[in-house]
């Protein structure tokens, strides 16, 4: 599970962390846990002070902390990762702790943080705490509040966490290209009293976007607008965790976006509220029901629902080239096109040219074409029913009775009721419709207007 690579080890080298020092001795640092994989860990109780529900990162984990004195201590290390973003496609990105996004880090309301922080990457970077009520000289913009933290080096963070909330942590140094590369990570501050915003299940993710042309396995960090991964910590459908809920929790899903575009997040099969932002919860008063959320770039977003509907209930991004994995977007549209003739005529250069999107595209979500190394679908997955033709920011919430309240393994398909599913019906058995809509004329009311002159009285009746 957790590998324990981190262990500064020995005082000599710790002694040579030259930004380590004074009041934090440097033999002190704590161990920096390391994740190689991207599966879901289970959610990190807290093993001392106030107790709270911890959050479930979907294809992630929450960093394990260490309470010295009246700090809780954790430690980050920034450095080049290998993120496997679906079965069949890894990419080589940079991260924290072994994976991008990083660990998860989770506290309560009031905790002392000591965050270290040691750079293993190949140029200098920071950590800003986003959304942080914090000292100027903790807010981790490289140059305007700390000198860089050149590689190789550690440097340490100390703040109180004024309030809970939702928040995440990402570089302030080279910045479009260490986030273009994937460094940043959830922080949730949990509330002191633990039956304020209670839930019963509290998922977390992180709002991507990459360029890794088809075969290669580096993001093009120059990109401003054509990216080709849309991505969930890093992950992209299938590979994407489902948000496995028992029949009746109250759920909380916190999304925060580093992308350059917003994404309208809809969840299908409930309405729900934000409760949560970055700036902190959202009162009563001012919640209204939704279906979709739009989380503008550089926002977080929480919604609250009680997970009353069974089934399995999409959730992803509604602009739908972000639900597609990489493909060319220099691709002509051939709808209605007959490309018989044109097949025949590639096929003697290139035998197997296959002549595609005369009637949609739906064709390319079943079959298996070669494709080059590293590579995933534009539109892949297999449901119960077929293909599910998506790819990118598209998962499942699957809302089952009767599991147990830590079960986040994924229950398969939903089993529905005889008779709630959607079913094709003979061509004579659906009629034509009745039409009992009267003439136009015979239903509305001719309109008649007096016709009032510039500078006159009203006249003394009007009809309408
Ligand atoms: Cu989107």
């Amino acid at each position: 599970m957790m590998s324990r690579r981190g262990f500064l080890g020995s005082s000599a080298i710790l002694a040579g962390a030259g930004a380590v020092s004074g009041r934090v001795e440097a033999a002190a640092i704590p161990e920096a846990p390391s994740m190689d994989r991207p599966a879901m860990q289970p959610p990190l109780r807290p093993a001392s002070g106030p107790d709270y529900q911890p959050v479930v990162t979907l294809n992630g984990w929450s960093l394990p902390w260490r309470q010295n004195g009246d700090w809780k201590e954790f430690h980050l290390v920034a450095e080049p990762v290998v993120r496997e973003m679906a079965p069949g496609m890894k990419a080589h990105l940079w991260g924290y702790n072994g994976q991008s996004p990083g660990p998860t880090i989770e506290a309560v309301e009031g905790d002392k943080v000591r965050i270290f922080v040691t750079n293993k990457l190949p140029e200098h970077t920071t950590v800003h705490w986003h959304g942080m009520l914090l000292p100027n000289g903790m807010d981790g913009v490289g140059g305007l509040t700390q000198p860089h933290i050149r590689p190789g080096k550690t440097f340490v963070y100390e703040f109180e966490l004024k309030k809970s909330g939702t928040f995440m942590y990402h570089p302030h140094a080279d910045e479009m290209v260490q986030m273009a590369m994937g460094m940043m990570g959830f922080f949730v501050v949990h509330p002191r009293d633990p039956a304020f915003m209670r839930v019963d299940r509290d998922f977390v993710f992180l709002i991507q976007s990459y360029d890794i042309d088809p075969g290669s396995y580096v993001p093009k960090v120059m990109t401003m607008t054509d990216f080709n991964l849309w991505a969930w910590n890093s992950r992209v459908f299938p590979g994407i965790d489902p948000l496995v809920i028992r029949k009746g929790d109250r759920v909380r899903v916190r999304m925060g976006n580093l992308t350059m575009t917003n994404h309208p997040i809809h969840m299908h099969g409930y309405d729900f509220k934000v409760t949560c932002t970055d700036g902190g919860w959202v009162p009563e008063s001012a919640r209204w029901p939704e279906v979709s959320v739009d989380v503008p770039v550089g926002a977080m977003r929480a919604f609250e629902f009680d997970a009353v509907n069974e089934g399995d209930w999409a959730i992803h991004c509604h602009k739908s080239h972000h639900t597609m994995n990489a493909m060319g977007h220099d691709v002509k549209t051939f709808i209605g096109v007959d490309k018989k003739d044109l097949g025949r005529a590639v096929r003697r250069l290139v035998p197997d040219y296959m002549p595609m999107g005369s009637a949609g595209m739906a064709e390319m979500g079943e079959m298996e074409m070669p494709m080059p190394d590293n590579t995933l679908p534009m539109m892949t997955g297999f449901g119960q029913f077929g293909p599910i033709e998506m790819g990118g920011m598209f998962s499942v919430v699957k809302v089952r009775e009767g599991l147990s309240a830590n079960d986040y393994a994924d229950p398969g398909p939903y089993k529905h009721p005889p008779g709630t599913v959607a079913r094709e019906v003979a061509p004579a058995a659906a009629g034509s419709p009745q039409r009992q809509v009267q003439p136009v004329s015979a239903r509305v009311p001719t309109a008649e207007f007096d016709v009032v002159k510039p500078g006159s009285k009203r006249p003394a009746s009007h009809r309408h």
